[in-house]
C-alpha cells in the first residue's frame, strides 16, 4: 500500500486540511501519515479562532521517523501557519524526499483575490520557494496571482490563464495546475501544464453555488490519492474535480451554503466506486 505524508493543520470544526485529507485518502485505500502543524478551533474564515502552533514538534517528529527509517511515496503539503513552518517543510523534503517521492504542494494562502488572515508578501515568497521544489503544485487563481505577481482577474480569458500558467512554471515546479478556472463560461474546473513539454490539460464541470470552503483540500487530497493508485495526472485531476462537484451537490441537497465545508462524507461511496473502475 502506498503511503502519503500530509503536512497541514487540524481545524477542529469546518471541514478542511487534515480533517478531509485523512478520510478522503483513507477511503481511497491509501495510507495517510499526518504531520499536524497547528490546531485551530475552526478554520481561519470563522472569527475568533484559536491557534495552537505546533512548529516546535515538527523537528522531533521528523527525527523520530528518520531514526525508524520510515519511507513515504508522497509528501503532500497544504495550509502552513508561519514562515518557520514553510522552512521546516523544506527540511522534511530534504530528509524524506527521494527520486521516487512525489512532492505535491498546495500553496494554501487565499481565495477570491485576497490572502487569508495572517499571510503577507514575505510568506508568499517563502511559499514560492517551496513550489519551486515541487513535482506538482495546485494553486487557485488567487494563490497563483500572488505567487507570480500577476494582477487578479476573475474574468480572465485563455491568454490570461496561459500567462499565469507560464509564470507558475517559471517558479520551477514540474507540473502546474490552476484550480477554479476554465475556458467555458458558466463552468469551473482546472487547467494544468507540464512545464517540460508545454502540454496543457483541462477539465470543466458544472459550477454550483458561489464557492465552498475546503473544496481545494478535497481536490488536492483526491488528486494525490489517485496518483498513488497509478492514475496519470490529467485523469487524477478529473476524478478529483468530479468528486468535488459530487460533494457540492450533496451539500446543496442538504440545504447548506456556509463555511462549514462541504458534505464530502456522503459522496465517499461515489469516490470509491469511481476509483475502482478501470
Ligand atoms: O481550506 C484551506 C484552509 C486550511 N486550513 C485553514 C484554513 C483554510 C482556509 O481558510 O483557514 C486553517
Amino acid at each position: 500500500m502506498k503511503r502519503i505524508m500530509s503536512i497541514q493543520d487540524i481545524s477542529c470544526l469546518g471541514k478542511c486540511s487534515l480533517t478531509v485529507a485523512l478520510p478522503v485518502i483513507s477511503a481511497m485505500g491509501v495510507e495517510c501519515a499526518i504531520v499536524p502543524t497547528a490546531v485551530l478551533s475552526t478554520h481561519s474564515l470563522f472569527p475568533g479562532f484559536t491557534f495552537r502552533d505546533l512548529t516546535e514538534d515538527l523537528r522531533p517528529i521528523a527525527d523520530h521517523w528518520q531514526k525508524l527509517g520510515f519511507r513515504f511515496d508522497a509528501i503532500y503539503t497544504g495550509y502552513l501557519g508561519s514562515l518557520e513552518q514553510v522552512r521546516l517543510v523544506g527540511e522534511y523534503m530534504d530528509r524524506f524526499g527521494s527520486q521516487d517521492t512525489l512532492i505535491f504542494v498546495d500553496p494554501v494562502m487565499g481565495d477570491h483575490g485576497k490572502l487569508y488572515s495572517g499571510f503577507d508578501g514575505t510568506f508568499v515568497r517563502e511559499m514560492a520557494g517551496l513550489c519551486a521544489r515541487a513535482d506538482i503544485i495546485v494553486p487557485n487563481l488567487t494563490e497563483a496571482c500572488f505567487l507570480t505577481g500577476t494582477p487578479y482577474r476573475e474574468d480572465g480569458d485563455e491568454a490570461y490563464i496561459q500567462e499565469v500558467l507560464d509564470k507558475l512554471a517559471a517558479l520551477g515546479a514540474k507540473k502546474v495546475v490552476l484550480t477554479g478556472v476554465c475556458f467555458e463560461a458558466g463552468k469551473t474546473g482546472f487547467v494544468g501544464m507540464d512545464a517540460a513539454t508545454g502540454q496543457v490539460f483541462a477539465h470543466a464541470h458544472e459550477k454550483i453555488g458561489g464557492g465552498f470552503s475546503g473544496t481545494g483540500d478535497i481536490f488536492a487530497s483526491t488528486t494525490v490519492g489517485a496518483l498513488m493508485l497509478g492514475r496519470p495526472l490529467p485523469e487524477a485531476l478529473t476524478i478529483a474535480g468530479d468528486y468535488v462537484t459530487e460533494c457540492i451537490r450533496a451539500t446543496v441537497a442538504n440545504g447548506r451554503q456556509d463555511s462549514y465545508g462541504v458534505d464530502f462524507e456522503q459522496a465517499i461511496p461515489w469516490l470509491v466506486r469511481t476509483i475502482h473502475q478501470e
